[in-house]
């Protein structure tokens, strides 16, 4: 398998709750390399574009509100099935879906304020990942060489 890259970010809810350091480092000990970091706002146009598949939904304003309410921490993350493998580690979408050890069911029990994000596919990842990261976006082999 090659390696795959995905994007994992730390939600505004785990920034304000000082997660930060913990989320990255059960991310790291799992053995997923961290190849690219960033603190920013998303303001609400970047936000409404992050999450375009949701726009018209009822729960759409809450979610851009609820994004733009402080920093996020967006990593870019690489080993072999990072998107599943990350995807997994985080937990699924609804609460009562979310199995114990995952980052969500132990960190949130909302459905909105749940403490992180990760792509949902090799396709949303590289979308993901030039919107976070433009042309910043750093490679493994960079890293390590
Ligand atoms: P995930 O964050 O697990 O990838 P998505 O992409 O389906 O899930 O949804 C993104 C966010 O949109 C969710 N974390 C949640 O805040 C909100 N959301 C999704 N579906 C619903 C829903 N049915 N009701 C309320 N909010 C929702």
């Amino acid at each position: 398998m090659t390696t795959e890259r995905t994007l994992l970010m730390v939600k505004p809810d785990g920034v304000r709750r000082n997660l930060v350091g913990l989320i990255i480092a059960r991310i790291e000990q799992k053995g997923v390399v961290i190849s690219n970091m960033r603190m920013f706002c998303m303001d609400d146009a970047f936000a409404r574009t992050f999450y375009a598949e949701h726009d018209g939904r009822d729960f759409f304003p809450a979610l851009l509100s609820y994004m733009t309410s402080g920093p996020v921490v967006a990593l870019q993350v690489e080993s072999p099935n990072a998107v599943a493998i990350v995807r997994t580690s985080i937990g699924a979408t609804r609460p009562e879906d979310r199995l114990p050890g995952t980052i969500r069911a132990d960190f949130s029990t909302q459905l909105t304020e749940n403490v992180v994000h990760a792509s949902a596919s090799p396709t949303d990842a590289e979308r993901e990942l030039a919107l976070v990261f433009g042309d910043s976006c750093t490679t493994l082999g960079s890293i390590h060489t």
